[in-house]
């Protein structure tokens, strides 16, 4: 584990100012587009974001097979992608003989908008990965270690730090891994309701999906006189109408004041991907469970 120490954003800010690298209106057009679906850039205030954006190095990647960062080495650059492939290659032992080069196994694969090489600047750590260009190679955007640690890194690392016991205990995440977790908590706002505040209403096209931090929150159809189901921490809602592109099949409404972590539709879509399965079986189970007579599901 890590010291709390080495996760601090660098102190003794002084003098220090962020590089600022020159583009053309075209690069920062492109750019903009790249980190437009990142959730990293998307909580920056505008002025991080300007200085983000002027740091930031235009990186060609001009072939396949070609090791953007080899496991094991020290940080320097954290990487953004405009466009190209990337995979993900992780050698559990360490041994220098696994799979060809030594690179162990291929875990993942990141595409245009995503981000890879924040984990050894906000931990100061080794590299945890190998990250290889694929097909035709590709363009990256790269960031400097300072400035990571400084502009960029200060509310991912809160986020993933704060969500991190949580998601841990939701059971519809249980599966996946703990990167894969961090990766969701970099996409989660929270929001907060009172007793009796609609969190999602019935009819209305969905949005967002939610996982309950905490209180209590109600499922109902047709209207309060037809409670549907409960939630209470751990539990999440409003997948239906993101995985079947359906209006709100019911209202979900606070039962007291709860906490919800909201993800958007382009989170849902892009990290709940390996738990779609789950989510629709308990559709399924739900639908099993409903009343024939009265076509609800009593409160459990
Ligand atoms: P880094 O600075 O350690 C390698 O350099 C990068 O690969 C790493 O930051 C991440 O940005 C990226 N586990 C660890 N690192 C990963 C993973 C990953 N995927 C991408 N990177 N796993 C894959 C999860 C689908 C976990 C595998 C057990």
């Amino acid at each position: 584990s890590v010291s709390a120490e080495s996760m601090q954003p660098d102190s003794d800010s002084g003098s220090w100012k962020p590089p600022k690298h020159s583009k053309t209106p075209e690069q920062y057009e492109r750019l903009r587009h790249a980190v437009a679906g990142n959730f990293l850039f998307s909580s920056l205030d505008e002025e991080s974001f300007n200085l983000v954006l002027a740091a930031l190095v235009e990186k060609t990647i001009p072939a396949p097979n070609i090791k953007v960062i080899t496991q094991g080495d020290e940080g320097d650059f954290f990487y953004v992608i405009e466009s190209g492939e990337f995979d993900i290659y992780i050698n559990p032992s360490g041994a220098v003989e696994a799979g060809p080069d030594g690179m162990g196994n291929k875990v993942a694969t990141i595409g245009p908008g995503g981000s890879f090489g924040e984990l050894a600047l906000m931990y100061n750590a080794p590299r945890a990965a190998t990250v290889v260009s694929s097909s035709k190679g590709g363009l990256l955007w790269a960031l400097d270690r300072v400035t990571f640690r400084r502009i960029l890194m200060n509310n991912a690392f809160q986020k993933r730090e704060m969500y991190e016991g949580f998601l841990g205990e939701v059971p519809l995440l249980s599966s996946l891994k703990p990167y894969e977790r961090a990766k969701i908590a970099d996409a989660l706002e929270t929001v907060k309701y009172e007793s009796g505040q609609n969190i999602i209403t019935e009819g209305e096209p969905g949005d967002a999906f939610y996982l309950l931090e905490s209180g209590h929150a109600v499922a109902y159809k047709h209207g309060v006189d037809h409670p549907v189901k409960e939630y209470g921490r751990g539990d999440f809602f409003g997948e239906l109408a993101l995985l079947d592109d359906k209006p709100r099949a019911a209202s979900v409404v606070a039962k007291d004041n709860v906490t919800v972590a909201k993800l958007g539709r382009d989170g849902f879509k892009r990290l709940l991907g390996p738990v779609e399965s789950i989510m629709r079986r308990e559709e399924y189970e739900n639908a099993e469970e409903m009343d024939p007579l009265t076509q609800q599901k009593t409160v459990t």
